[in-house]
């Protein structure tokens, strides 16, 4: 029985009647990820993605006291241009929902609403996780906890170099969560192809993906998997290019006192000023990317499915 909060939207549950691969979208990288129009557009760009691979795309995001599980035009330009959205993770779902605001679902929260949706695969741009100074801050993203306790399959290009990536791989190796680089051994960092750490795990066909999904539940582990999906060689921006906008970001949002989940915003807005829209267009590529492998493995966890049932 889906849940009496969830609210469809057509195209999403004509879907799940017609039992059709789906794949789940966020919206905090609406919100809080990308200035208004591109916001809008690129979202549309990236549901027009997962569309034109066979799969039928969910972005999800809270109004009116309701988990939408795919918005309409009119909802997507709304929460697009609003102002004072919420940015939600696991820690505030529920009181956005109580207090009838509307709220971005992060990562995080966008596996929760996916999984009490039946959704399987999510694709996104990156994921957070452990900050730089962790150590002292104590800033570790919920997006992490949460890959290792929801079961949904996450399909990202990696993490932003703005993370300490060696402490990230640590915490998500110790929480059992699978990370998976996709058709190479490194592990992916946003931008750039490579961060230059190996991956622990590494695949190359959503068959594989998808039958390490399905096991891992059948063994009855819980938690999702991260795959990691370098940026198309034609849209990387080079490290030495990157990295001193990523440290001139880092060094703004320690002497102005950026703290929790400011902390992310401020970053990703900042690297778009000084990258002047460079990063923006390499963000839609990586996601556009993304979404191309989310319906392969959507679609490949739905023929996996069928054929155990068989
Ligand atoms: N990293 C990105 N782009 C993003 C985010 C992270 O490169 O849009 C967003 C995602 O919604 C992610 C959230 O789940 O930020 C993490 O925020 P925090 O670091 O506050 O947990
Ligand atoms: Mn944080």
């Amino acid at each position: 029985m889906t849940h009496s909060l969830l609210q469809f939207a057509p195209e999403v549950a004509k879907a799940r009647a017609e039992g059709r691969a789906i794949v789940a979208l966020e919206s905090t990288i609406i919100t809080h990820g990308m200035p208004f129009p591109q916001n809008v557009e690129a979202a549309r760009a990236v549901e027009a993605e997962v569309r034109a691979h066979g799969a039928v795309p969910a972005t999800i995001a809270i109004m009116g006291g309701r988990i939408l599980i795919g918005l309409t035009d009119a909802q997507l330009d709304e929460l697009g241009q609003a102002e004072h959205v919420m940015k939600l993770s696991r820690a505030d779902l529920a009181a956005c929902l109580a207090q009838g605001k509307m709220g971005a679902t992060t990562v995080a929260a966008t596996m929760i609403c996916a999984h009490l949706a039946g959704i399987d695969v999510f694709a996104t741009g990156g994921i957070g996780g452990v900050h730089r100074g962790a150590e002292l801050s104590f800033d570790i993203s919920a997006d992490l906890p949460e890959l290792a306790a929801t079961p949904v399959t996450v399909i990202a290009a990696g993490a932003k170099a703005i993370l300490d990536l060696p402490k990230t791989l640590e915490y998500l190796e110790t929480a059992g969560v699978p990370v998976i680089a996709y058709g190479q051994d490194d592990f992916p960092a946003f931008w750039s192809r490579s961060s230059g750490l190996a991956a622990p795990l590494r695949m190359d066909s959503p068959f594989e993906i998808a039958a390490a999904q399905l096991l891992r539940t059948s063994l009855g582990l819980p938690g999702g998997q991260l795959v990691t999906n370098p940026i198309p060689a034609g849209d990387e921006i080079a490290r030495d290019v990157i990295n001193p906008v990523i440290e001139q970001a880092l060094a703004e949002a320690a002497a102005q006192g950026i703290a929790a989940k400011a902390v992310t915003p401020f970053l990703l807005d900042r690297i778009l000023e000084l990258t002047e829209g460079r990063s923006l267009a390499s963000n839609i590529a990586l996601v556009l990317n993304n979404a191309r492998l989310g319906a392969a493995v959507a679609r490949e966890i739905m023929a996996q499915r069928a054929a155990m049932a068989l």
